[in-house]
Parts: C-alpha cells; structure tokens; sequence
C-alpha cells in the first residue's frame, strides 16, 4: 500500500487502512455516499486521529456485496417531496453541489424515478430560485450556478435503458427561450421511458431547429417552453413540424413531465 495517496500503514492484524476518501474513489462513489455509509454501519470504519479509516478487505468485501446482482428491491415511496426538494433548494442556493448530488443519488439510488425526482425535486427547487431571484434575493449568478448543477445532476443520471426504444424524439425550444433546464429534465423523463433523444438544447436558429428534425425524420418532437414571450415562437415551430409528419408536444412551465410521458405513449 505504500505509495498510494490516503493510504496508511496496515493495522497490527495486517489490513491495510486507506482514508475514506481514498476508499470512495476505489469503489467510484461520492465521499458523501462513502460517508453515509460508514455513519450507518453499513461500511466497517476506525477512527484514527479523528478521521475514519477503512479496512481494504472489508471495502472489496462491502463492494462486492453491493454489486451482487439481485432482484430490484421496491421502489421507494416518497411521501414528503416538499422536504426534499426545501433541502435540495438550500443546497443549489448555496452552491453545495455535493449535498445536492448526495441527496440525488439516494433517492435514485432507492428505486425513484427521474421523471418524478424532476417533477417533485427539481423543478420545485428551481422555482424557489426563481422566486428568489424575483425578489431580488439571489443574483442570475446565483440562478445560473443552481441550473448548472442540475444539469450535471440530470447529466450524472440520465439513463440509457437498453433494448430497442420507443422511437426517436427531438426535444428542442423556440430560439428564443434560453431555459435549457426544462428540456434536459424532458430529456431524461423520456429517455427513462425508453425513448431515443436527440436535445437540440436552446438558442437554435427556427430554420436549423426545422432542418435538423428533418434529417432525424423523429416520430415525436417535444417543443419545451419556459419563458412566456417565446410562446409564439414555439406554437409557430410546432405548427411548421407537424408538416413534416411527427407527432408535436408542447409544454413547459407547470406542467408535468409524468404527463408529457403518458402522452408521448398515446398512440
Ligand atoms: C434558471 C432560470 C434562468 C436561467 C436558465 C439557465 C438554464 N440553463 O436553464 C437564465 C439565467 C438563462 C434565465 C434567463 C431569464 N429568465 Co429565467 N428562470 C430561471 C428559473 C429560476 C428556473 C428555470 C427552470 O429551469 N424552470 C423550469 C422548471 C424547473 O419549472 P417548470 O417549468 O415547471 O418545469 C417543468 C416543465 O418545464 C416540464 N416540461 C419541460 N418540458 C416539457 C414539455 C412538455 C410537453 C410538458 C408537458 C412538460 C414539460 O418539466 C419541468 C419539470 O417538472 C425560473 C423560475 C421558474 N419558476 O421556473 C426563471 C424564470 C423562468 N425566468 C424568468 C425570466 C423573466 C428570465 C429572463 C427574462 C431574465 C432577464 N431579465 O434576463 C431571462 C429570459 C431569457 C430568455 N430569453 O429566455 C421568469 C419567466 C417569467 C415569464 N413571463 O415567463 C421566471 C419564471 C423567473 C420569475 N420568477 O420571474 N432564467
């Protein structure tokens, strides 16, 4: 073990010790996931000098546990999004981006789905910013710091479900609107659902938005839109897309992504 950064000498039984956040970079997690294990019991850890050190053994064994295959437990319930999403908006508000990962990932980690962590997490957190932003509480350096970590977290999650997809959706939004938050979080509601996305992302040219969904020849595009005056915009590119033969969904700003899904499987 000499040699290795975090690491320390074996303990008088001969286990080599390495610091935690060595231990979390080994087996590819977040130090907080790492953490929250420990401080469940979950992970064997000693405290040396006030710092937890883990035993290499018991991390390969704790590691090999976890990535056993088995049956997915049932998905967790949750049953107070209000809570959560108050934490995750302390968190963006703050810039603490491994708070918000952490409680992300356990959500995730329990089974929930995107589409409802977007719905339910996100989006409430997100609004609370706006709101702030609005009374002048929090600068657009503020607003643009919290949307760029949930980029990375929607990023971080977004799945790739293998077998053969739906079908192939477009998500864009009218050039004018420059909220890309809400057509990443449709993105990825669809994705989970199986569908193959291409996210044309904001600031796009009406002709090259047209021109790209032509060349995709997509069964469905999704018209995500936040800010009301590009309204217009959209209802205009949804008009000119439908002559091309997809199916068009518009939507943005309250409402649901759990409804965009439902629709998005309507034949
Ligand atoms: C972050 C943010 C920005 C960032 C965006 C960065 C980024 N990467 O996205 C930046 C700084 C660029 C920005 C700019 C502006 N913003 Co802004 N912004 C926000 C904020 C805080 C969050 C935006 C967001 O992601 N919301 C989306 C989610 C989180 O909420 P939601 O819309 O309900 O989300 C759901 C739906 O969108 C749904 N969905 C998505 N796609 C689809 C599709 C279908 C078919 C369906 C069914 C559902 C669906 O999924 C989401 C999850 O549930 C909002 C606050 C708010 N209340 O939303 C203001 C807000 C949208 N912004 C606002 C304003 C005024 C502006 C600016 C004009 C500010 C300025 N003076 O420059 C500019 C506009 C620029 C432009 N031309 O677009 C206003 C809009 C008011 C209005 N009349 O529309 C808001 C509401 C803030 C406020 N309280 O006043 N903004």
């Amino acid at each position: 073990m000499a040699g290795v950064a975090g690491s320390d000498a074996p303990t008088a039984a001969g286990e080599a010790l390495v610091t935690l956040q060595e231990a979390a970079g080994r087996i590819g997690v977040h130090y907080q996931t790492a953490y929250r294990w420990v401080r469940s019991g979950a992970l064997p850890a000693t405290k040396v000098s006030g710092a937890y050190r883990v035993g290499v053994g018991d991390l390969e064994a704790f590691d090999a546990e976890r990535r056993r295959p088995r049956p997915p437990p049932p998905a967790r319930v949750v049953r107070d999004w209000g809570r959560f999403a108050r934490q995750l908006h302390e968190a963006l508000a703050a810039g603490e981006e491994g708070a918000a990962r952490g409680l992300m990932e356990d959500l995730v980690a329990d089974g929930v789905r995107l589409v409802d962590c977007c719905d339910h997490l996100l989006g409430p957190a997100m609004r609370l910013i706006g709101d702030e932003w609005a009374a002048r509480q929090l600068t657009i350096a503020d607003e643009r710091r919290a949307s760029s970590i949930c980029e990375r977290l929607l990023g971080r999650f977004t799945p790739s479900p293998p077998g053969r997809p739906r079908g192939v959706a477009v998500v864009c939004s009218p050039p004018t609107d420059e909220h890309k938050l809400p057509g990443e979080m449709a993105t990825v509601a669809l994705r989970e659902d199986h569908w193959r996305v291409h996210h044309l992302g904001v600031g796009v040219p009406f002709e090259d938005l047209v021109g790209m969904i032509r060349r995709l020849h997509p069964e469905m595009v999704v018209v995500s839109v936040t800010w009301s005056p590009a309204l217009g915009s959209a209802w205009a590119l949804a008009t000119t897309v439908r002559q091309l033969g997809p199916a068009v969904l518009v939507g943005g700003s309250g409402m649901a992504l759990a409804d965009l899904v439902t629709q998005a499987r309507a034949p």
